[in-house]
């Protein structure tokens, strides 16, 4: 009948069913009696994708008449977390999609948990990169994501007596139903050989590069759904392929064992995420994949530019691209090659048009972060790409020297290369120097970004420098994680208009006193609790009461973010219940979560030693339950979920200055925790907005750090005359913790005393001051719901929804195309 909607597209209940009964048959070729779970979950996540596709056909179709401005995002990862609980709840189908479920007498949750998520990042930068996504759609601007489809994501983490295993993750092995693979959107990349002056067709002279090596770029794309939007972007992940014609020259000669190695070999470069946070010297392969995906990704948007306009002059007026880091800095390059070498387009119009192409987010201001690679790689690998970047250095240390005459250190300090015995590239500097407009994540950062790491380009063009604050998705953070607050809020404000205007949760002001929301607010953290237990006791076997106070750091593991400092809090708190076992004190469960990188060997120890704790304290008579340590395996976004909603106090204690913003910390507080935290990346703003007196502050300012490491910092000193914390380290070094073991955490705790550079030592006091502070807090039940609430309704500023707005006006100038529903 004309009425009937359409099975792949219809909204109603009726056409949800039909379509989940007819994937299951057509797709999976199954039916209810003998489907499996994962057979369950790919009917529904093919019911859900056919609806995406209307919207996303849809979308290109309007970017394509409106000729809309476009970002394209660079990054190296994409952190996404599950698909599919997401995309309902942007097609705002979720309770309807519950119900069917029902009808057809399945288990929504399960087939929910099912999903295998693609974790193709390592923490904050891929996460931001995956809330900028949801946030982009959501706010109605034309983007594509681009980046590198690995087969393997950051590594599973399981727990073994204590320590951290790395397992491989294998995200593909089930089959992945949100892609769509174009094997004929595919570009040639290439790698070495050699390069040379040539007389063109057209009888100018012209540089080309002949690669010794090419492989392919083959387009997977993945649509990004806008909340309660018509709109739908593109995520387009590039995966490497060798060419056909290899196996045929190898054949030729006899050599198919050769042909075989040479195409694994080429396919390499997108087998694996670097599951590292900071470069490592050398890694090869690392700049393959940087220029592999950077490489793609131009020849994509020129493909779609010449198809629509025909000419590249127009180039930066269709596409702004944003570098996430310094990852894709090679793009500055590469786009110069491509438009003078291929396009045969004049250098000065090039140049132009690539620095009005780019901008660049800084995440770090950690020297040892900061990627550089040497000269000798770089002209072995990508030749013609060091001529271009000296040719960019020339001209680009002339400008400096007009402006600042007869200041060569600071022409040293500002160059693309630093000099020395191995002479390298340093990426920050090319995409300062490639880009219109360079920010940093979190206001502090974002000063000190200018008045430390990149201060001489900041004398150079003060008018390029911004912040934007970072956010995170409300949708995922809030809407898919934590539903019962969700309900609770919408039901609290009359309406659910926040989940895409965040500042409307101010309204929560003004029921902050109410004793029967503060009520119903405790039962929801309660029952999250709960949940999180149950989970937590089938993980580790670790039972938690969900009276205690939750108290969470959950963060990849890093000297910096101390989760070490942490860890001689809770050392302390058992010590004190050793020498007065009858005192009165709070109940707390502390819960860690987070990855080390593998080759990280403090933070793998950190890893062993808060298990190490969490066995002695937990078995402990005395302790008698009332303190409780839990390392949650394997912290990812979908095991991030299940905690959010579960936390009262967030840990957020790096050493200030160190942390560029931190994203969880606004996760946790979104869903109701309190922070303790140091005046560090974002956390000085949630401070801000959440009032002073409902945010628990400690430890050193970053002018105060800087002072002190000027002045000189002695930890052996604050070692020796601080009993406590004396104390706490010598009964780690007893082997108290460790069976007996006096040498297996000498490496931690001789570091501690001996260098702390991140001054742990420096802030311990300060901290469990704080800390008790915390503690009295939590006895006041309604006064600590009552800040609950404060710091969500006050949180509005930190949804990604703000960031992208303030990325759209202030850096990338595109306005808003709004996509019919
Ligand atoms: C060079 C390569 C190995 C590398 C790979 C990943 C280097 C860095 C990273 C990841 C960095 C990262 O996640 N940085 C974090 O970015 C977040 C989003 O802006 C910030 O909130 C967080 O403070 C910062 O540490």
């Amino acid at each position: 009948s004309p009425n009937r909607e359409h099975t792949r597209t219809g909204m109603s209940k009726e056409a949800l069913k039909q379509a989940y009964i007819d994937n299951l048959f057509y797709i999976q070729g199954r039916f209810r009696e003998v489907a499996t779970s994962h057979d369950l979950y790919m009917a529904a996540a093919y019911t859900v994708r056919d609806r995406l596709l209307a919207r996303w056909v849809k979308s290109a179709q309007a970017f394509k008449v409106n000729r809309a401005r476009t970002v394209c995002y660079l990054s190296a990862e994409f952190l996404l977390g599950p698909h599919l609980a997401n995309n309902l709840v942007n097609l705002g189908i979720t309770k309807i999609s519950q119900e069917s479920a029902a009808e057809l007498e399945l288990d929504f949750a399960m087939i929910l948990e099912e999903e295998e998520e693609p974790g193709l990042g390592n923490g904050g930068l891929g996460r931001l990169a995956a809330c900028f996504m949801d946030s982009l759609a959501t706010q109605c601007i034309p983007a594509i994501g681009y980046g590198i489809r690995y087969e393997f994501g950051i590594f599973d983490q399981t727990i073994e007596n204590g320590w951290q295993v790395e397992r491989s993750d294998t995200w593909l092995r089930n089959g992945n139903p949100w892609e769509i693979p174009r094997p004929k959107i595919c570009f040639p990349i290439g790698f070495g050989g050699y390069t040379e002056q040539y007389r063109h067709a057209d009888g100018s002279l012209r540089h080309r590069w002949l690669p010794s090596l090419e492989i392919n770029g083959v387009a997977y794309d993945t649509p990004i759904l806008g909340y309660g939007v018509g709109n739908v972007n593109l995520l387009r992940l590039w995966k490497a392929e060798a060419p056909q014609s290899f196996d045929f020259q190898a054949f030729n000669v006899g050599d198919y064992y050769g042909a075989v190695h040479a195409k694994i070999e080429a396919e390499t470069i997108s087998k694996v995420l670097y599951p590292n946070d900071e470069p490592e010297v050398g890694k090869e392969l690392r700049l393959k994949q940087q220029f592999f995906f950077v490489s793609c990704s131009l020849q994509d948007m020129i493909r779609l530019h010449l198809n629509t306009v025909g000419s590249l002059d127009t180039f930066a007026n269709k596409f702004v691209a944003q570098l996430n880091d310094t990852h894709p800095a090679l793009a500055v390059a590469e786009l110069m090659r491509l438009f003078i070498d291929e396009h045969g387009m004049a250098w000065e119009q090039a140049w132009t048009i690539t620095r009005n192409t780019f901008c660049y987010t800084n995440h770090t201001l950690l020297p040892e972060a900061l990627e550089t690679w040497s000269v000798a790689l770089f002209e072995r690998l990508l030749p013609r790409h060091l001529e271009i970047i000296y040719l960019i250095n020339q001209d680009f240390l002339n400008q400096v020297r007009e402006k600042f005459p007869d200041d060569e250190t600071r022409v040293i300090r500002m160059s693309l290369i630093a000099e020395g015995e191995q002479r390298r590239v340093r990426m920050a500097n090319l995409a300062v120097v490639g880009s219109q407009a360079v920010n940093g994540v979190a206001a502090l950062h974002s000063e000190l970004v200018k008045t430390t790491l990149f201060n001489d380009f900041y004398d150079l063009w003060p008018e390029k420098f911004h912040n934007v604050t970072n956010g995170v998705s409300p949708r995922r953070f809030m809407v898919v994680s934590n539903p019962r607050l969700a309900d609770l809020i919408s039901h609290t404000c009359g309406h659910n208009d926040w989940i895409r205007d965040l500042s409307l949760l101010r309204h929560l002001e003004h029921h902050a006193d109410d004793v029967e929301l503060q009520q119903r607010w405790r039962e929801v953290k309660i029952a999250a609790k709960q949940d999180f237990a149950n989970w937590l006791q089938q993980q580790t076997g670790v039972v938690l009461d969900p009276q205690a106070m939750f108290d969470v750091q959950a963060k990849r593991l890093h000297e910096y973010k101390r989760q070490h400092l942490n860890i001689l809090h809770i050392i302390r708190l058992y010590q004190r219940i050793q020498q007065n076992p009858n005192q009165e004190i709070v109940s707390r469960a502390f819960i860690f979560g987070g990855k080390a990188a593998p080759g990280y060997y403090l933070a793998k120890l950190i890893i062993k030693l808060i298990n190490a704790v969490a066995e002695v304290v937990n078995h402990d008579p005395l302790v008698n339950g009332r303190i409780r340590v839990a390392f949650m395996p394997d912290f990812n976004v979908k095991n991030g979920q299940r905690l959010y909603p579960a936390a009262d106090l967030s840990e957020q204690i790096s050493l200030a200055g160190k942390e560029a913003s931190g994203t969880g910390n606004m996760k946790f507080s979104l869903n109701g925790a309190l922070t303790i935290g140091t005046l560090d990346g974002a956390n000085v703003e949630i401070r801000e907005e959440v009032g002073a007196e409902n945010f628990f502050l400690f430890g050193m300012t970053a002018a105060e750090v800087t002072a002190k490491q000027r002045e000189g910092y002695r930890p052996w000193e604050l070692y020796h005359a601080d009993p406590e914390l004396k104390a706490d380290i010598d009964l780690i070094n007893s082997g108290h913790f460790s069976r007996g073991d006096m040498v297996l955490f000498r490496p931690l705790t001789d570091h501690l005393i001996n260098h702390d550079p991140f001054m742990v030592l420096a802030d311990y006091r300060a901290y469990l001051e704080c800390q008790a502070q915390v503690s009295t807090a939590w006895s006041d039940a309604a006064n600590w719901d009552r800040m609950s609430i404060l710091n969500v309704a006050r949180m509005g500023k930190f949804s990604s929804d703000r960031a992208i707005v303030e990325y759209a006006k202030n850096i990338w100038n595109v306005p808003p195309v709004t996509v019919e529903r």
